[in-house]
């Protein structure tokens, strides 16, 4: 593992554009449960791509309403890891740095980077699921077993994340192809590169002659494009890059 960490931290030392991805793993250190996991305990008799749709939220929007207020409350209660923290130091040492994120929660924010694209949305943000008017979180919403109605159409409010079907925001997928494509390096890290296309983007910048590097305890399908794969958790894997960059 020191011999790859070497070699990782040789590729980034030179590097100016740095882009990196990462998913529900990043934040496994944190207690927060990966998106193959996030059915787990009373949740585990679920599919989360079942959740995680505008068929299951119709089918039965309150059963989808509590998985994700269960979500918010766990993610608000535990702390960002060494791994977020980490990368929003490595960040700072880079002309330009891009973090794109699949996750859904605040913790790379909460760990210091200052800017994050969010691919798939956010869940401290919410809208109406028929108008899509801005809707701001209430306190007794926390514990409802049913979604909020909008004030303005009666429609049902829902987290402002991207369920499956559903399209990616625009704005967000602009910024992490521009950085896939200008990137020289590409840090890739706690995702099992199964979503699309969020999955499309180390390809993207593999074909713009980036290296990729790989942070993940288990093989993916996107450690063969990958020149190092670090297979360690990256709440120490992205803190020993850090201190060999530090090191000089
Ligand atoms: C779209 C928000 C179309 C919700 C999420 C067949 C083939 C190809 C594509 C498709 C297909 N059938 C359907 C599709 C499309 C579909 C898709 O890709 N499906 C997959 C399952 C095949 N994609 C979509 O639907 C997307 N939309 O395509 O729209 C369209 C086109 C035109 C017009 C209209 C529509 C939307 C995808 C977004 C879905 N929403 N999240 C919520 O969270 O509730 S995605 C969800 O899974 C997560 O948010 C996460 O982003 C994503 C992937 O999960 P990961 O982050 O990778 O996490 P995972 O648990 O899988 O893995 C964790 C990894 O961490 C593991 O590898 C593990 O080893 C590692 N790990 C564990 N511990 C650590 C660690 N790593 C480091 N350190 C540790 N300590
Ligand atoms: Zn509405």
């Amino acid at each position: 593992m020191h011999k790859r960490l070497a070699a990782a931290a040789a590729l980034l030392r030179d590097a100016q554009a740095v882009a990196c991805l990462t998913g529900a793993g990043v934040s496994a250190e944190s207690g927060v449960a990966t998106f193959r996991d996030a059915a787990t305990g009373l949740w585990s008799k679920f599919d989360p791509q079942q959740l995680a749709s505008q068929a299951g939220f119709a089918a039965d929007p309150g059963l989808v309403w509590r998985w994700y207020m269960d979500r918010l409350q766990k993610i608000s209660s535990v702390q960002p890891n060494p791994g977020h923290i980490a990368l929003a130091k490595l960040a700072a040492r880079f002309a330009q740095f891009d973090l794109i994120t699949q996750n859904i929660d605040d913790l790379h924010e909460r760990g210091g980077s200052p800017t994050v694209y969010h691919l798939h949305g956010s869940i401290t943000r919410y809208r109406c699921n028929r108008c899509a008017a801005p809707y701001t979180l209430q306190p007794q919403d926390i514990t409802a077993q049913t979604p909020p109605v909008c004030p303005r159409c009666r429609g049902p409010i829902r987290p402002d994340i991207v369920w499956f079907g559903e399209m990616l925001p625009h704005h967000e997928m602009e910024e992490a192809w521009r950085a896939a494509r200008e990137c020289e390096m590409m840090l890739v890290v706690g995702t099992s590169g199964i979503v699309y296309p969020a999955a499309q983007l180390p390809q993207l910048a593999l074909q713009h002659g980036a290296t990729i590097i790989e942070i993940n305890p288990d093989p993916t399908p996107l450690t063969p494009i990958a020149g190092v794969a670090l297979q360690a958790p990256s709440g120490e894997a992205l803190p020993a890059l850090l201190e060999l960059l530090d090191a000089g």
